[in-house]
């Protein structure tokens, strides 16, 4: 691909920032404080529009409900259209009340399974008025012990609670269905990998798609196949971009392991179009800031994108099919370790931006104007303020 066309793809990627991940979070351990960090639902959103201005590619805002929950969405709209920003995937929050102790959609209490639902109904309404038309739902469900409940029940539950949420989707809308391993289940969970979330979104239909966060697999896994069997069957609907070194960290994108996000943006390089997918970031930041923290998330994002976009498929494909296993991987390697900063400076500078935006966040006093304007909130948990 000629360096035109390796700008237009570029210029195609857009990514969406979580409000979640501009205010403060910390460990089961404890919260850290960030001076400056967005306390209410329009700072979280202002920061978005800034980590925008200063990358040019996040047009949009993830919301999780009831964290960022208004009495008027109408003026919340409003307020993030102003700002140049959209509103992206609304995620349900399905684990943060007393009552989803033994889940929410596969609890054996249907009056509490009920209640899951209307918040999942509550959440598409909300959608619809923010002009949103993604509903990116991950369940906390599952169980610690064996004989705590029974895991087909339980899957016949899962199976009727998402067939209740896809029925009342409007026709424009997307039901994204996130899998994770464990926690905070360790024994089970009830959507515990792709293979089940596809399962789920075959029998939903087409407006149900597979969402594969980044940090939500076992040691090892390989999350590209994944990726690449998953756009094979249509079945991709989007990421949540984080990285991992153990558990579900949630660490900056790309920071432990930047081969592994090269390797899946090489699949979906190689699939051309990105079509619908939608390119999320789901971070927690507990010790860094957390403006240029997203920023670099996006970064290593863009640029494993633009080195995925250099591998010569030609070439790669007459090594693959003449047999060249080491040919091959040279081919990849050989786009790994392209040094693409002068392409992507061209690519910002087509944009007015500057060459490097957390360099350009980091000078630019911003964050030293939050922390006057806004202070040191304390906190006492995670997600407390949220
Ligand atoms: C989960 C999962 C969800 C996110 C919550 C906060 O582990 O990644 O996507 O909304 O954390
Ligand atoms: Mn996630
Ligand atoms: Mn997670």
């Amino acid at each position: 691909m000629d360096e035109q066309a390796v700008l237009g793809r570029l210029s195609e990627l857009a990514i969406e920032t979580p409000s979640w991940g501009y205010g403060n979070s910390g460990t089961r351990f404890h919260v850290y404080p960030w001076p400056g960090a967005a306390r209410t639902v329009h700072e979280r959103i202002a920061d978005a529009a800034l980590v925008h201005r200063l990358t040019g590619c996040c047009p949009t805002v993830a919301l999780h409900i009831p964290w960022d929950a208004t009495d008027d969405y109408g003026a919340l709209r409003r307020y993030t259209e102003d700002l140049g920003l959209r509103i992206g995937a609304i995620n349900p929050n399905l684990f943060g009340s007393d009552d989803y102790r033994l889940g929410s959609l596969c609890h054996p209490d249907a009056s509490i399974r009920a209640r899951a639902l209307d918040h999942c109904l509550d959440c598409i309404a909300i959608a619809d008025e923010v002009g949103s038309n993604v509903i990116s739902l991950w369940l906390a469900d599952g169980t610690n012990y064996p004989g705590q409940d029974d895991l087909t029940d339980r899957y016949r539950r899962l199976l009727d609670g998402l067939e209740q949420v896809y029925a009342a989707l409007p026709p424009s809308m997307r039901l994204l269905v996130e899998y994770k391993f464990f926690e905070p289940g360790f024994y089970s969970t009830d959507l515990p990998d792709w293979g089940t979330a596809a399962l789920a979104c075959r029998r939903l239909g087409s407006q149900a798609q597979v969402l594969v966060d980044t940090g939500h697999h076992a040691q090892g896994t390989n999350v590209e196949q994944i990726v690449a069997l998953l756009l094979a069957e249509g079945l991709l609907g989007g990421f949540h971009f984080n990285n991992r070194k153990y558990a579900d960290d949630d660490l900056i994108v790309g920071s432990i392991d930047p081969f592994e996000l090269f390797r899946i943006m090489r699949e979906i390089a190689r699939a051309g179009d990105l079509g619908q997918i939608a390119f999320m970031i789901d971070q927690s930041h507990n010790i860094e800031g957390k403006i240029d923290a997203m920023i670099q998330s996006v970064l290593n994002i863009q640029t494993a994108f633009a080195k995925a976009l250099l591998i010569d498929e030609s070439r790669l494909e007459a090594a693959q099919s003449e047999g060249d296993v080491l040919g091959g991987h040279r081919i990849v390697l050989e786009a790994f370790e392209t040094d693409v900063r002068p392409l992507l400076g061209r690519l910002r500078r087509d944009l007015e931006l500057e060459d490097d935006p957390v360099e350009a966040f980091r000078a630019g006093g911003y964050s030293e104007a939050l922390a006057r304007e806004r202070g040191v909130s304390s906190v006492e948990s995670a997600y407390e303020q949220l």
